[in-house]
C-alpha cells in the first residue's frame, strides 16, 4: 500500500493521479488538526490519518510518497528506512511515467521566472506546454489533464530534488545559489548537493558563466558571460527592449534562451516574447506611484540573495530606498544584506517573528534612527508613507521585499503580497496621511 504523505496541494496532486490509475492509497497528514473531511469526501475508497500512524497501518505500507515541506529527516521516516521501504516525491514518480521532454529549471531565485518565459517561449513557437512544479501546479496534475502535452516545463525545489532519481532532463539549470533553507539544510553544501541532483541524466546542462572554471563536463551551456542576449552567436535585442528591467531578467532571459536551444525557436519568437512578459505577481512590481514615491512588492523575496537583487535593481543612482523587510527569516545570515543597505537605502523598517534578529546582524549598516522595528505590516507601510512623505525629495522608491518565508502571519508569500498591495491602495486616498 502506498502512502502519500502530507496533503497539501502536491499530497492531493499524488492521490488524484493514483486513484485516476485506479492505484489505492493511503493519505496522512503530520499534522494532528488536519482536517480531512474535504479530501474524504473527494476520495471516498481512501482512508485518511492524522498525527501518528498506528502499527497496523505502518505494516501495510510499501512505498512513501513524501510532500517536498517533509524532510527525509523525519523521525517518524526511520522505521520504513530500516525496512528499505522506497521514499520519492512526486516528481520522482512524474518523471518515472512522463514520455514528453522534459525542461528542468532551479536555483535559489529566478525560478518562477524563467519557468514562465521558457513556458511562453514554446507556445509563441507552436508547442503545447505543461508547467508545473514549485511554481504551484502540482506536476503530476499534468500527466492527469485532458491536453497531451509536447513538452514539460518544471520549477523544481531542493525539496523536490532530494527526493528525485529518474529526471532525464533534456536540458537543465541551476540558475544561481545563495543561501536559502538553512532551517532544512546542516550546510549549505547539503543544499546545493540537493540542487545538483537535477543534473543526473541531463541531456543539455545550463550553467552560469561563473561556473565555468569549476566545470568539466562537454554538454554544458553557459550563461551570462555579457549582458548580451544572443541566440548561436547572433543578437535577439537590446537588453533594454525587454519588458523585464534589471541585470537580473538579462541572466534570467539568457537562461531561458539556453534551456530552448533543443527546439529551435526563431529569433522571432524571442523577441516577441521578451518585449511582452512584463514578469509575474509579487516580484518586483509596481503598486503605486504617488507624489514621486514608487511602491514595489516584492512578496516573493524570500530569502537574502532575492532582496539583494531587488534593492540593487532599483537603488541606483542614490540612497533613496525605503526598504520593509521581515517575516520567518529560515535561520538565514542577514548581515549579508549590509553592503546593499548601506549603499542604497536611507531607512530600513522590519517586522515580523525574527524582525529583531534582521535588526541585529544590519544595525551597523544604517544609522540607528533609520532601523525601525514593528510587529505587523500595516505598521510598516503606514510608517513607510509618514517617512517618504517627510523625506520627498530623497526617497523615490518603497520596497517591499522581505528576504523571509511569511507563514508567521500569512497563509504564503500571494497572501502577504496581497495585504500589502492592499495597504499601499489605501495611501492612493487623497485624503490618507
Ligand atoms: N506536512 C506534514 N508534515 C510536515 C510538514 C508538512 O504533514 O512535517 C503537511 C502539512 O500539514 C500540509 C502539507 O504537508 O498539509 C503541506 O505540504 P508541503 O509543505 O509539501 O506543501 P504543498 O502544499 O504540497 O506545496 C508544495 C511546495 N511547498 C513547499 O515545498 C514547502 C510549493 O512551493 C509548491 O508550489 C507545491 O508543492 C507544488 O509543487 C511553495 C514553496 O514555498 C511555493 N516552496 C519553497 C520555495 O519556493 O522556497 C521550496
Ligand atoms: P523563485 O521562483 O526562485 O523564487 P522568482 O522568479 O519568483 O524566483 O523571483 C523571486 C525574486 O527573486 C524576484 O522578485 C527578484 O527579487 C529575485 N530574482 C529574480 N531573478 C533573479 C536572478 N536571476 N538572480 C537573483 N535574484 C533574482
Amino acid at each position: 500500500m502506498i502512502l502519500v504523505a502530507g496533503l497539501g496541494i502536491t499530497g492531493q496532486s499524488v492521490i488524484r493521479y493514483l486513484r485516476h490509475n485506479q492505484q489505492s492509497c493511503i493519505g496522512f497528514d503530520t499534522r494532528e488538526d488536519f482536517a480531512v473531511d474535504e479530501l474524504q469526501e473527494q476520495f471516498p475508497s481512501v482512508s485518511f490519518y492524522t498525527g501518528v500512524l498506528n502499527r497496523t497501518v505502518t505494516q501495510q505500507i510499501t512505498k512513501i510518497i513524501l510532500s517536498p515541506g517533509i524532510s527525509l529527516s523525519e523521525h517518524w521516516l526511520t522505521r520504513f528506512k530500516q525496512k528499505n521501504i522506497p521514499i520519492i516525491g512526486d516528481i520522482e514518480l512524474f518523471a518515472q511515467v512522463a514520455t514528453q521532454p522534459i525542461i528542468s529549471i532551479t536555483g535559489s531565485n529566478g525560478k518562477s521566472t524563467v519557468t514562465s518565459l521558457v513556458s511562453a517561449l514554446l507556445t509563441e513557437a507552436g508547442y503545447r506546454v505543461g508547467m508545473g512544479g514549485n511554481i504551484g501546479i502540482p506536476a503530476l496534475d499534468l500527466l492527469v489533464d485532458v491536453i497531451d502535452y509536447d513538452v514539460y516545463v518544471l520549477e523544481l525545489s531542493s525539496f523536490q530534488l532530494e527526493t528525485t532519481c529518474s529526471l532525464h532532463s533534456i536540458s537543465a539549470t541551476v540558475l544561481n545559489i545563495s543561501e536559502d533553507h538553512m532551517d532544512r539544510y546542516d550546510s549549505l553544501q547539503d543544499y546545493i548537493h540537493a540542487k545538483q541532483r537535477i543534473f543526473n541524466h541531463a541531456k543539455t546542462i545550463v550553467l552560469p558563466a561563473s561556473e565555468k572554471k569549476l566545470t568539466p563536463l562537454s554538454n554544458v551551456q553557459f550563461f551570462g558571460d555579457t549582458q548580451q542576449i544572443t541566440l548561436k552567436g547572433q543578437q535577439i535585442m537590446e537588453a533594454d527592449e525587454m519588458a523585464l528591467k534589471g541585470k537580473h531578467h538579462v541572466l534570467n532571459a539568457q537562461a531561458a534562451v539556453a534551456l530552448t536551444a533543443p527546439f529551435n525557436l526563431s529569433i522571432d519568437n524571442y523577441q516577441s516574447v521578451f518585449k511582452r512578459f512584463k514578469g509575474l505577481a509579487h516580484r518586483t512590481q509596481l503598486v503605486l506611484e504617488k507624489n514621486g514615491v514608487r511602491w514595489i512588492n516584492d512578496s516573493k523575496g524570500t530569502n537574502v540573495g532575492a532582496t539583494m537583487t531587488a534593492i540593487e535593481s532599483f537603488g541606483l543612482p542614490t540612497k533613496n530606498i525605503i526598504l520593509i523587510a521581515g517575516g520567518v527569516g529560515k535561520g538565514a545570515d542577514f548581515s549579508l544584506l549590509s553592503e546593499s543597505i548601506n549603499q542604497y537605502c536611507q531607512q530600513v523598517i522590519l517586522f515580523g517573528r525574527d524582525a529583531q534578529k534582521m535588526a541585529q546582524a544590519i544595525e551597523k549598516s544604517i544609522p540607528h534612527h533609520s532601523l525601525v522595528v514593528l510587529s505587523e505590516l500595516s505598521q510598516a507601510v503606514e510608517h513607510a508613507n509618514k517617512s517618504a512623505n517627510k523625506a520627498i525629495k530623497q526617497v523615490d522608491t518603497v520596497l517591499f521585499s522581505p528576504a523571509c518565508a511569511s507563514f508567521d502571519q500569512f497563509k504564503n508569500y500571494i497572501h502577504r503580497g496581497e495585504v500589502f498591495e492592499t495597504l499601499v491602495q489605501k495611501i492612493k486616498d487623497p485624503d490618507y496621511v
